[in-house]
């Protein structure tokens, strides 16, 4: 599988940079939720699990991180480390991200609420529920 990468616009000026993002625009979705992940510790795997529902763009807004995206049949690894592209997280996809940077933020907008039902956390039932 390809990941969906999105590369935003970048507003500047002799001040800096500005990067928006609007629902359905710049996201391919209305944005109903917004997280930020920070201080992710060394060698730590965040994610490793799938949206049963919720769409999601994950933007690396300071330093870097991978992405491993598991669609069922194929794996992909993508890193993101650009504050004007964005990561499309579809749902049932299985996703693990891993190799943070010590400064690394990742932004995520999301289609929906925080819904624990919507998580699938094991890859054996996101094997199931996949196919
Ligand atoms: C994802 C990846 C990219 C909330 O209470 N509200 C929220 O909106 C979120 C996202 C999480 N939480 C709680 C649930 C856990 O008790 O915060 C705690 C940490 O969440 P989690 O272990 O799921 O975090 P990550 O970094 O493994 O995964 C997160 C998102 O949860 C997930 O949707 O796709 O980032």
């Amino acid at each position: 599988m390809q990941p969906n990468l999105i590369d935003f616009s970048v507003r500047g000026d002799e001040r800096g940079y500005l990067v928006a993002l609007e629902e359905n625009k710049d996201v391919p979705f209305a944005i109903r939720r917004v997280y930020y992940i920070f201080g992710t510790q060394a060698g730590v795997r965040r994610g490793t699990h799938a949206h049963r529902r919720t769409r999601q763009v994950a933007v690396c807004v300071s330093g870097s991180c991978k992405f491993l995206l598991d669609d069922g049949g194929t794996r992909t690894e993508v890193q993101l480390d650009s504050r004007d592209r964005g990561l499309v997280l579809e749902p049932m996809i299985w996703h693990e991200m891993f190799d943070f940077s010590q400064d690394c933020v990742v932004l995520v907008v999301a289609s929906d609420l925080y819904d624990e039902s919507d998580y699938i956390r094991n890859y054996d039932e996101f094997m199931e529920e996949v196919r």
